[in-house]
């Protein structure tokens, strides 16, 4: 299996560029922008690591970013990434950025996407690796701060494809974004957004209804609802779900009580993908071994995700085909 799953073409969906920021890179990036980090090693760093929920991981997520400054350290950051997907045979890969998270330290708007989409095109010709890239808005903070973002982007619509939502789902719902997606897909844009990772199956439901979405993050407890369930896989609403994250942050205690492989099993779209993987432990090929190793499933299943991932990735009909 494990070769099997090596080989196997993947495509992400659900990845967010500051959660691949390894604790060596953190440090040679630290050093090179005279940053203090609370560390003294690399094993220091993994060691904090073990996170209880959500805003455990968070906190630290954001401290982690603060060593990128520069538009080369947006570039390294995402290049590095890039060789990882090369060495999971990932093909294409559709790239969250979180520019609130750097604006709110006084770094630029274009320094952070110029930085990230000069690694993705360079990775098209030297890795054969294509890519999109999705604008994420912090829940936690407000519409005002969102808005602002939203209209940084607009000169910068042909770098980026989609909007979404990520930080803490509990306490931000949906609702309080409504108006800015309402601008994002008048703008143009296609929107996703984190639901159900914490919360429950009815702010999938209010997330979807209200910002239009073409997917949904994470989205793995609308099992609560099993109308809902039925629903997705009628209409076949991609679900991009990040294995290791939720056994990380305690979504589910154990990867054999994932209900991933159901879903797959009942006609959801559901993908595989690794979300933050420098602190969940793997990338793409860890995240299916993983679901693998504690699931009995065929070969067809298995690929199954990919052709999912494909079916439910932003790119032209054409290049799917050319995935397929
Ligand atoms: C995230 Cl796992 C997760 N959930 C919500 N927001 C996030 N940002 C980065 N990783
Ligand atoms: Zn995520």
């Amino acid at each position: 299996m494990k070769q099997f799953i090596q080989n196997l073409p993947k495509v992400e969906l659900h990845l967010h560029i500051e959660g691949t920021l390894e604790p060596e890179l953190m440090f040679e990036l630290a050093a090179r922008n005279n940053i203090d980090i609370p560390f003294s090693s690399c094993a220091e760093v993994k060691d904090a690591y073990n996170f209880h929920n959500l805003q455990s991981f968070l906190d630290i997520y954001y401290q982690g970013a603060n060593v990128l400054i520069t538009e080369q350290d947006f570039f390294d950051l995402t290049w590095a990434y890039l060789l990882r997907c090369k060495n999971d045979n990932v093909v294409h890969t559709e790239v969250f950025f979180d520019p609130q998270t750097h604006t709110e330290r006084g770094i630029s708007f274009d320094t952070v996407v110029n930085g990230i989409h000069n690694a993705l095109s360079q990775a098209v010709d030297e890795l054969g690796i294509t890519s999109q890239l999705i604008m994420c808005f912090l829940r936690h903070l407000d519409e005002k701060s969102a808005f602002i973002a939203l209209n940084q982007s607009l000169e910068h619509k042909d770098k980026i494809v989609a909007v979404g939502l990520d930080s803490l789902e509990n306490g931000n719902p949906a609702s309080k974004f409504e108006r800015v997606f309402k601008y994002a897909l008048d703008e143009g844009f296609l929107t996703v957004a984190h639901a159900g990772e914490e919360g429950p199956a009815s702010s999938i439901r209010d997330a979807l209804d209200l910002l239009k979405l073409t997917r949904i993050d994470h989205g793995v407890r609308c099992s609560d609802d099993e109308t809902f369930v039925k629903e997705l896989a009628k209409h076949r609403t991609p679900l991009t779900v990040c294995p290791l994250s939720n056994i990380k942050l305690k979504v589910f205690e154990h990867m054999a009580e994932h209900n991933i492989v159901e879903l797959l099993r009942k006609g959801v779209c559901v993908t595989i993908n690794s979300d933050d993987p420098a602190y969940f432990g793997g990338y793409m090929t860890d995240n299916f071994m993983a679901v693998g190793e504690a699931h009995s499933m065929s070969k067809t299943e298995i690929a199954q995700f990919t052709f999912n991932a494909i079916e439910a990735s932003f790119i032209s009909d054409q290049e799917k085909n050319r995935l397929m």
